[in-house]
């Protein structure tokens, strides 16, 4: 393991966001995003990133995958090595072939889920005692299972969890803000799986706050989320506000874009 926190990042890869954004998968039509509103918050994350001492790789945009600016989900990065993921959705299997030469280019040690079950990067939560694996639509307990025998095989312990139903991710709902204390919606701490961590709780209304970013010594939060940055502020955590409502239209939040570890 790390000798740094889980949350210390140095270097973080992200992919533009295609013209092809705006057919992104999306659970609930609430209209598409804009390719030039996405453009700008990913701008805006990636200089976020930055500004938090991030050395940040831009991989260039992939029309054929409109949700593929969201690397967070075809694979897995540890200072450790890399693991690739078999990603839940159909439209989003090809992502995980255009992230391996990348990885294998960074990473010493790249492993890969073999199948035939199914692990999207958002279900799974690094926390400095376990990885923490959501099962959900996307997420089986086949490919929990045998993302477990990987993480194994990197020296870190997998632990497999329950993502809220009609939640996207397991991530959705929760980030780490620091060694001991995560940020939750109410509907996933209900189910226990924080026992034993302190837990703040977005405000009601406030849900798709969760998906937040703790990096290095600050915590990324959505701007349409003010009760939750309150929150995080009052609790002594530096918050850095970014929009996000363009990629909230087809599900997603700040954790989804970018691959961050140390080393
Ligand atoms: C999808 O449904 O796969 C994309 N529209 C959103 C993915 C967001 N990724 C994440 O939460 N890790």
């Amino acid at each position: 393991m790390s000798a740094f926190p889980v949350y210390a990042f140095d270097n973080a890869i992200v992919r533009l966001p295609p013209v092809s954004v705006t057919q992104g998968l999306r659970a609930e039509d609430r209209g598409a995003p804009t390719h030039e509103g996405v453009t700008t918050e990913h701008r805006l994350y990636i200089e976020a990133l930055q500004a938090a001492g991030v050395a940040v790789e831009v991989l260039p945009a992939l029309e054929a995958f409109p949700d593929s600016l969201f690397v967070e989900d075809p694979a897995l990065v540890f200072p450790e090595g890399a693991i690739l993921l078999r990603v839940g959705a159909q439209s989003r299997f090809g992502e995980t072939a255009e992230i391996t030469p990348v990885l294998r280019a960074r990473f010493k040690k790249v492993l890969a889920l073999q199948g035939p079950g199914f692990v999207d990067g958002g279900d799974v939560l690094v926390t400095p005692q376990a990885v923490m694996i959501g099962l959900s639509d996307r997420t089986t307990r086949e490919g929990a299972e045998e993302l477990i025998a990987l993480l194994a095989e990197l020296g870190r312990k997998g632990v497999v969890v329950t993502t809220p139903p009609g939640v996207l991710h397991f991530k959705s709902d929760c980030s780490l803000l620091d060694d001991s204390t995560m940020l939750s919606t109410a509907r996933l701490a209900a189910s226990g799986v924080f026992e034993g961590m302190r837990v703040l709780l977005t405000p009601e209304g406030e849900e798709a706050g969760a998906n937040a970013l703790r990096v290095n010594d600050r915590v990324f939060v959505g701007i349409d989320y003010p009760r939750t940055a309150a929150l995080l502020e009052a609790e002594g955590y530096s918050v850095v506000r970014l929009p996000t409502s363009q990629i909230a239209k087809i599900d997603a939040g700040l954790s989804c874009m970018s691959l961050r570890w140390h080393g």
